[in-house]
């Protein structure tokens, strides 16, 4: 941000090309993503930008080139201007990243403000105020204002530099490590673009996984180029760390962090960092977990490795987002109870610029887990939630699984303390922490469509929307993304809404509903699994998670069992040791329970799950239908390629109900109920399935 008033420019959109509103049979690749916003149409609006900065001058440029007829005149200015301070609009309460729109009189003439404190809000507020135009709003009642509940809205690219991608299935890479610094491919800006649409703020470069080069000169010049593009879009660059680089890069013994010496090594490579990215966001670090190295090979804690890191970005302002996912192979504990047995001692012991990174659920992902138990047990700690937008184990890119209610349902949950949500625990309002975060583990890759699919697209806008503001619905979210994508006729956008609200339930049910989790195939995880008893650690295997025998189903984390239960806040354990008290959906997750016991519906748990299954499969049906009949309404490029995709998971969604079925009876010795459908293969046939070379799993 500048000074105001040095400059003062007003970019006219001449009004070139005239295209009606999106015709649906247009041509579309899906590269726009939800920025389709045409050329305008009618008389030519005026944009002027009071205080020049690269941002403004960007968030003028987008509505130059998108604003639609009918709105006149537009003044993009930051709040501190003098003409605007004069105004004395509630520009205070916006923070640092908030926007204002404001129909107004400025000077002589009347047109609609778009000011903030920065001039990131002032692009957000431009954004914000084309999202409003392409959703339907009355551009002569806008009147806007809205900030960010939570501060660090970041993707985590599990990208490698040898363009794999893990669990990517939207194509290799964007980053060309290869080409970069020299060439900076427009795709960079486009990407930055998208995300400052949303209000996403940051994005960690590379995998978690991470090598020990991209610490390396030649690799920190990389990310700085692309840091420079990002830079006027809002966003700063992080890199995760591999804990053990300074034995590997340094030439050091160890990696100990409470070796002077290695804390000395950081400090230096923080330093070098700095100087090619001066505003660079810091680290993140996933430590013993995974067979990554990490402070515990040393007998530090966590907290030891996190301080030292924090200490030697801490000078210039960065951060450090420490992983909480980890799980010993030492460790005989339930899964589900490790990291929460790891952090919540450390509780109070973490520098002031760390914030612990928790999953959303305490195993890894699953189309359904309760909400993480750290969640609120932390309160002296931001803990910055990782969701995967990325869908691993919800069908990879070709099944659809509108995220939105798996998103919402963990921000919404309760602790169990008072009224607190996740939510309230995540933008730091529970505990007035200073920072607070929300990552996603992106789903971008090199394919023209970005995602993979359309409909994944949507994934990657409700992260960026739910990041701004958890509070938002994912009904309302998916309805915004869907208006932008497909238009605003309501013939599309009802069926499009339904469907996706409806998507994710669908896969819940079609792979193991009820509380199961971690069923898939191993490795790849593609595909069904439940039978896996083979692997090394136990608790890679589904049998661990599942627990089936012939007598019932599900893991017993009650006192008789794990006791996970005792994790959650007293209210809510005592809820959670009674099946009856236990929400089904979330039945077998912490109970074994016999499969005649009788659910809600008056069926056996057996007879319920059956039912699942079979919903699942039906509701794809559904989807499939609802988009035939969009046929005529939806570009066919973006209608055939989902079309095609919503094929291959109805027979996805098949083959999982009927390998899971054929598994579970021949563990419980049951018959089907009546009427329903025998699997189409023997179990046998199932168990042979083999898929190497599936993408996401870079060998
Ligand atoms: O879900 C699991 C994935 C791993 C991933 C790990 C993690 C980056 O299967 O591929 O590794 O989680 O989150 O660290």
């Amino acid at each position: 941000m500048t000074g105001h008033g040095r400059w003062r420019g007003t970019i006219a959109a001449t009004l070139a090309l005239v295209m009606a509103a999106a015709s649906p049979a247009r041509a579309d690749d899906g590269y726009r993503l939800w920025l389709r916003g045409e050329a305008p149409v009618g008389p030519s609006a005026r944009v002027t930008v009071r205080d020049e900065t690269a941002t403004l001058r960007l968030a003028a440029e987008e509505l130059t080139r998108s604003l639609p007829a009918g709105i006149a005149d537009v003044t993009l200015a930051l709040a501190a201007d003098p003409q605007v301070a004069a105004l004395r609009l509630p520009t205070a309460s916006l923070g640092d990243e908030g926007y204002l729109i404001r129909r107004v009189r400025l000077g002589q003439r009347e047109t609609l403000l778009v000011t903030g404190n920065s001039d990131r809000g002032v692009l957000y507020g431009s954004f914000a105020l084309l999202r409003q135009l392409a959703t339907g709003a009355d551009a002569t009642r806008l009147a806007l204002a809205s900030s960010p509940r939570v501060k660090l809205r970041v993707l985590n690219h599990w990208d490698n530099l040898d363009g794999s991608v893990e669990r990517g299935y939207a194509g290799q890479s964007l980053w060309d490590w290869w080409t970069l610094p020299d060439f900076k491919d427009p795709r960079y800006t486009d990407y930055a673009r998208a995300n400052a649409s949303l209000g996403i703020n940051g994005t960690v470069l590379n995998n978690v996984n991470a090598k020990a080069d991209s610490l390396t000169p030649r690799y920190i010049a990389k990310a700085a180029a692309l840091a420079d593009v990002f830079r006027p879009w809002g966003i700063k660059v992080y890199l995760s760390a591999r804990f053990s680089a300074p034995i590997e890069l340094g030439g050091l013994k160890t990696a100990d962090p409470r070796d002077p010496a290695v804390a000395a090594w950081w400090k230096t490579k923080a330093d070098e960092i700095y100087r090619a990215v001066p505003d660079f966001g810091g680290f993140l670090v996933k430590a013993n977990s995974e067979g990554q190295p990490g402070p515990r090979d040393y007998g530090a804690t966590h907290a030891d490795g996190a301080n030292m890191l924090a200490a030697a970005v801490r000078p210039h302002g960065g951060i450090v987002m420490w992983r909480a996912f980890v799980y010993a192979d030492t460790d005989p504990e339930d899964r589900a109870k490790q990291a929460y047995s790891e952090f919540k001692p450390l509780d109070g012991t973490f520098a002031d610029n760390v914030l612990v990174q928790v999953k959303n659920g305490a195993i890894d992902f699953q189309p359904r887990e309760p909400f993480h138990p750290l969640f609120g047990a932390m309160p002296k700690t931001p803990l910055l939630m990782e969701f995967q937008i990325t869908k691993e184990y919800l069908g990879f890119a070709t099944h659809l699984a509108y995220l939105g209610p798996l998103f919402t349902e963990t921000l919404a949950a309760r602790t169990g303390r008072g009224a607190e949500t996740v939510a309230d625990v995540v933008d730091g309002a529970a505990e007035h922490h200073a920072l607070s975060g929300m990552a996603g583990v992106a789903n971008i890759g090199r394919d023209r469509d970005w995602s993979g699919s359309t409909f994944n697209q949507a994934n990657w806008y409700a992260f960026g929307r739910l990041a701004w503001d958890p509070t938002l619905g994912a009904e309302p979210v998916a309805r915004e993304w869907a208006q932008q994508t497909f238009g605003t006729d309501p013939g599309v956008v009802d069926p499009v809404v339904r469907m996706m609200m409806a998507s994710r339930e669908a896969v819940v049910d079609y792979t193991g509903a009820l509380g199961l989790a971690h069923v898939m195939a191993t490795g790849h995880h593609y595909g069904p699994g439940p039978w896996v008893s083979d692997l090394k650690r136990p608790e890679w295997n589904p049998v661990y998670y599942h627990r089936a025998d012939r007598g019932g189903i599900g893991f017993d984390r009650t006192r008789s069992g794990s006791d996970a239960v005792a994790q959650y806040a007293p209210a809510l354990a005592k809820r959670l040791a009674d099946p009856a008290t236990t929400p089904e959906r979330e039945l077998l997750w912490f109970h074994h329970v016999g499969w005649d016991r009788r659910m809600a519906s008056g069926k056996t748990l057996w007879e319920e799950l059956v039912a699942h299954y079979d919903r699942g499969v039906a509701a794809v049906g559904t989807m499939r239908a609802s988009w035939d009949a969009l046929r005529d309404r939806v570009d066919a490029e973006r209608w055939g390629k989902t079309a095609t995709y919503l094929a291959i998971q109805q027979r996805e969604a098949r083959w999982w109900r009927d390998a899971s079925l054929a598994y579970w009876m021949s563990v419980n010795g049951r018959a089907l109920p009546a009427g329903v459908a025998a699997p189409a293969h023997d179990l046998a046939w199932y168990k042979a399935q083999l898929f190497p070379h599936a993408p996401g799993h870079p060998e």
